[in-house]
């Protein structure tokens, strides 16, 4: 199973031998840090899953019981090795940053599978985490009717080309609620995705709660697109959804986007709008229309109070300002704007991420621009800021797949799996190189998409493959044997249960 992982790890040697994981094997970890304790957990409860107690009823689950977590302690309470002993020659599961391989950096790892056991050791526990997900592939989509996993022994070494690795859901156009995103948080960490961008405002709803200006959700939360009653983020929720995803090694980014895509805010305050009217809301789906008032000073007050709760709230170095179809703001207008936008979240201790407009401004040194469909993003090249790739052709979840996919849009054309995989970071945009990008993000824009089985079907398989071009090196990458590898995670998709888009382009297992 080594062959089918997804995104393609590094260097991987098989030896043909066989490790045999059977019930009662056990997962150690090494320190026993509450963190390295809460990955050997998380293992245990995903093989839990696999083995079907958690999710089935009885008649198809109780065939086997799956490892167990047991940290190991000896004497002094701590853990002190992991290395194979009587007990683990049962097929134990080893987690370890002890002696982890720094030249693997923040987010590698190196599995290794012998006949005794398995071993993931990373310098760091993003490393670790990272090496499970690994594991996990490799293991079968389903338990049902095993009595022992089996496992081709050899050794992985693993570690990503790009350190933003990321997905965007729009929860302002349809507002998604918790739980869902945790699900999609979930998901992603299966494919070592590390950034989630919420898009948390825009014309047609404002989804986190401003203590400071509360019409901002009271009235901006209540509309969507199509007229339904909307909905919002508290704090609360917020800061529940940043320790998720910081549990599976995924950093939130913020977005509240600026100066345009703006209605919700200006139809729950009068005073940020021009002429001092409040705008009505806006259920439609027309993109361009609003602005900010650019010259008054309550607009700065404004998005300083916003940027000020918001990173209070947001642990991760990012604070995304939008910035994207600004067609009402003047040029002028927009770049001072984009000027004192980034000088608020960089006094609040955060980098500002921006779409490629922004490169028309002078940008910080530590803002970071995203290409999405225009030239723009040269100019913020030429600055020397880091880019994140997200050409619409090809990351654009919500682009239809083809002329009859029901959901999504298609003003960057159609978006076939293969599509979305055939293409790369550093050769996309002329004068936008590998040593500027940073990484890559998929973007899910939810006009037409409302309930978690929309997003699963917009969003999966691609996801998979713009997670490969993020992680693994283009050299050894090509369409026809991603297409094989991806065959196989059909069935894990459907064993948890994802409405994913069975492509006729890929042969699914
Ligand atoms: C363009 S991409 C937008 C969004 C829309 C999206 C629909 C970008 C920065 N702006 O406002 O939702 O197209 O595909």
């Amino acid at each position: 199973m080594m062959e089918n992982v997804i995104p393609k790890p590094v260097s991987v040697r098989q030896d043909g031998g066989v490790c045999r994981l059977t019930a009662g094997a056990r997962i150690w970890v090494e320190p026993a840090t509450e963190e390295m304790v809460r990955i050997g957990e998380y293992l245990a409860e995903r093989l839990g899953e696999v083995g079907g107690t958690a999710a089935r009823p009885p008649a198809t689950c109780g065939t086997r019981s799956m490892p167990h977590l047991q940290i190991r302690e000896e004497g002094n309470g701590r853990p002190q090795r992991v290395a194979p002993t009587g007990e683990e020659e049962e097929g134990g599961i080893a987690l370890t940053t002890v002696g982890g391989d720094a030249e693997l950096g923040e987010e590698g790892y190196e599995l290794t599978i012998t006949p005794e056991g398995v071993r993931v050791a990373a310098a760091q526990p993003a490393g670790v985490f990272w090496g499970v997900q690994t594991l996990r592939q490799m293991l079968p989509a389903t338990a049902e009717g095993l009595t022992e996993y089996r496992l081709a022994t050899g050794r992985i070494r693993d570690y990503p080309r790009f350190g933003w690795r990321g997905m965007m859901l729009d929860v302002a156009r349809h507002f998604i609620g918790v739980e869902e995103v945790k699900r999609l948080i979930d998901l992603m960490a299966s494919y070592k995705l590390n950034r989630l961008h919420l898009h948390l405002s825009d014309d047609q709803g404002w989804r986190i709660a401003i203590a400071s200006w509360p019409n901002l959700t009271a009235c901006g939360g209540s509309t969507e697109v199509g007229g339904g009653s909307g909905g919002y983020y508290s704090q609360a929720e917020y800061a529940e959804i940043v320790g998720y995803a910081a549990s599976r090694y995924i950093t939130i980014v913020p977005e509240i986007d600026m100066p345009g895509h703006t209605n919700a805010a200006l139809a729950s305050y009068a005073e940020l709008n021009c002429d001092g009217a409040a705008r009505p809301p806006y259920t439609g789906t027309e993109v361009g229309f609003s602005s900010l008032c650019i010259g008054k000073e309550i607009t700065y007050r404004f998005v300083e109070d916003v940027v000020r709760e918001i990173a209070a709230l947001t642990p991760g170095p990012y604070f995304h300002i939008g910035g994207d179809e600004a067609l009402v703001t003047t040029t002028e207008d927009y770049i001072d704007f984009i000027d004192r936008a980034q000088a608020i979240v960089q006094s609040h201790g955060k980098q500002a991420v921006g779409t490629e407009e922004i490169g028309q401004a002078a940008l910080l040194p530590t803002t970071i621009a995203q290409h999405w469909a225009t030239d723009q993003i040269r100019k913020a090249a030429r600055q020397g800021v880091k880019i994140i790739m997200s050409p619409a052709t090809r990351t654009y979840l919500d682009m239809k797949y083809n002329e009859s996919t029901k959901l999504g849009l298609n003003w960057a054309g159609y978006v076939e799996v293969e599509d979305a995989y055939r293409w790369d970071p550093a050769t996309q945009v002329e004068g936008v190189g590998e040593e500027d990008v940073l990484g890559v993000e998929s973007l899910l824009w939810s006009e037409t998409v409302e309930t978690m089985s929309d997003i699963e079907y917009m969003t999966f398989p691609r996801l998979a493959g713009h997670a490969e071009i993020g992680w693994s090196p283009a050299a050894g990458r090509s369409w026809e044997e991603y297409r094989v590898r991806l065959g196989a995670h059909g069935a894990r998709w459907a064993a948890m249960g994802v409405n994913f888009y069975r492509s006729p382009q890929i042969a699914w297992r």
